[in-house]
This record gives structure tokens, sequence and C-alpha cells, in this order.
């Protein structure tokens, strides 16, 4: 039994269908999330990750993405990576090729270069009209501060289980839209945006970065899991815990969820709907969360 989780709506049903679709061509559990994420960022006409989503203040895309592998905590990531997809990819090289666990900026570009990856422009019509469009909008201070909407995601995080108990996560994103050139969120961060141990289970995030990453929501809501609790119950716990901790929190989506190497899994929000695509060998749910009441 293959069971595999992604998020939101949109995105989350591109990249678990291509998981699904590798698993079933034989494809490790790592490599079909890989596989996963990828086809996601390279659909044009999503605007969510890599190639077409929507990019920083100065109109580029700068991308993070990472991968754990639960049988061993071996993980890499991505930060900032411009011009090339799938960022991924490149992410599960640093895990494979390399000593390291992330890589940043230029220098994650020219790494993805000496891999074989080939740069080149990430920008389409779409999402150059959209950039056009928050340009124009009419106070710099406001302009700035405007996150992405709740139909916009731009992140798709997807967790995974084989029966031998074993474990993986990954995660792609585009940031936040308009962010500031170089912020990071907690997407690429083993611990803040994923996390993943054979032994318990593993676990995502997907959100506002910046409240997820002073939470450590991925790593909180596996070690929630490790002290005993099902997966519903050890993300709302981590919820609970931001929406007592850091007030903000509940303004913005931030989302833990979980899958527990026995194949129990669960899902929670401090802000609005969080929809959960779940595929448990080869059939497919979509689940919607409602935002925790306190
Ligand atoms: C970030 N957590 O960069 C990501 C954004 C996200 O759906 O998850 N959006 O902060």
């Amino acid at each position: 039994m293959t069971t595999l989780l992604a998020s939101w709506r949109d995105p989350g049903k591109v990249a678990i269908e291509a998981a699904w679709a590798a698993r079933e061509e034989g494809a490790s559990l790592v490599a079909s999330l890989e596989q996963g994420l990828a086809a996601a960022e390279l659909d044009p006409n999503l605007v969510a990750i890599g190639l077409g989503a929507l990019p920083n203040a100065d109109g580029e895309l700068e991308l993070d993405a990472s991968i754990m592998d639960g049988c061993d905590l071996s993980a890499g990531a991505v930060c900032g990576l411009r011009g090339i997809v799938p960022a991924i990819s490149v992410a599960r090289r640093v895990m494979e090729a390399t000593p390291h666990l992330m890589i940043a900026g230029e220098q994650a570009r020219r790494f993805a270069i000496s891999q074989g990856f080939h740069p080149r422009n990430l920008m389409t019509a779409e999402s150059v009209r959209r950039y056009d469009e928050w340009l124009k909008m009419p106070a710099e201070a406001e302009r700035r501060y405007v996150h992405s909407t709740e139909e916009s995601h731009d992140t798709v995080t997807v967790l995974g289980l084989e029966s031998e108990r074993h474990v993986a996560a990954a995660s792609s994103t585009s940031g936040l839209a308009w962010k500031m050139p170089g912020r990071v969120g907690d997407s690429p961060i083993i611990g803040a945006g994923i996390y993943a141990d054979d032994e318990i289970g593993a676990a995502g995030a997907t959100g506002w970065g910046e409240e997820l990453w002073k939470a450590m929501a991925s790593f909180r809501t596996v070690e929630f899991m490790r002290q005993g609790m099902g997966a519903q119950a050890a993300c709302e716990a981590t919820v609970r815990h931001m929406l007592r901790r850091q007030p903000h929190s509940r303004d913005m989506a931030c989302v833990a969820f979980a899958l527990r190497a026995d194949g129990d899994f669960g899902a929670a929000t401090t802000h609005a709907e969080f929809p959960l695509w779940i595929c448990r060998d080869g059939s497919f749910e979509l689940r919607v969360f409602e935002a925790l009441k306190s």
C-alpha cells in the first residue's frame, strides 16, 4: 500500500496524480514525490510553483525546495534558486550528490547547471500580467505587504508512506507572492517546512512561512506523534501552540499536516480552509479542513 498526501486544491491535484503515476511505473517513494512536484513546477498553466508562479517584488522568481527521506533522515534543499526548474530535482541532487543539506541562491543555480539543468526564463505571460497588476496597486507600503490570496497558493508539500513503514516528505514553492527579494520561507527548511522519520511518520507545513518556521511546525508535529498522539491530534496541537504563542498566526493560513508511519493522517490550519489530497493506491480523495477555533 502506498499513501500520498498533497497540499492545496489545483497544484496539489497535479502533483499527487503525477506522483502516483510515477509510483505505478515503479519509482521509489522519494522519486515519486520528486516527480509529482516536478510535474506541478513544469506546468506553465498552474500559477503556483516553478514555471509561471508569482514572482518577488522585483518581478523575479526565487524558488525554494526540500526533500527528506525518513529511512535515515537524509535530506536536501535549495533556496533562492533562480531560472532553474524543477527546483525539487535540484534539492534531490543536493541530497544525493553532495555531503550538504542546503545550497542557496546563485551558487544553487551554478550547482544545478553543473548537474545538467538548463537555465530558462520562468515568467509566463500570465505571471508578468499579474506582476504588472500588482505594481499598479497604489501605495508602495500597501503593495509590499499584500501576500498571496487564498486561491493562489504558491507551495505544494507532499508526504508519502509505503507499507514497510517508510516515509518521505518534499516541498516546492515560489514563496509568498511579491516577497522581498532574498526572502526565504519555511518550505526549504528541514523541520519547518517538512520532516520525515520512519520511526514515527512525516509532516509538512504550508502557509505563512515566517510563522511556520518560528514554530518549527513539521518537526513539532512529528514530535507530538512521537509522544503517542494521532496525526490529527498532533497537527491540532501544533496549530494550537501557534495560536497561543504567535498571535499573528491567525491572520493568514498556517497549516500543519501529517502522515503517521501506520497510515493515520490529519491536518489543521489557523485560518480559512485547507484542502488536502489523499491518494491510497490510486484512489484519490480531496478533504477540506476548517480553521481551528482556538
Ligand atoms: C512560504 N510557506 O514561502 C510558503 C508559502 C506557502 O502556500 O506555503 N504558500 O512562506
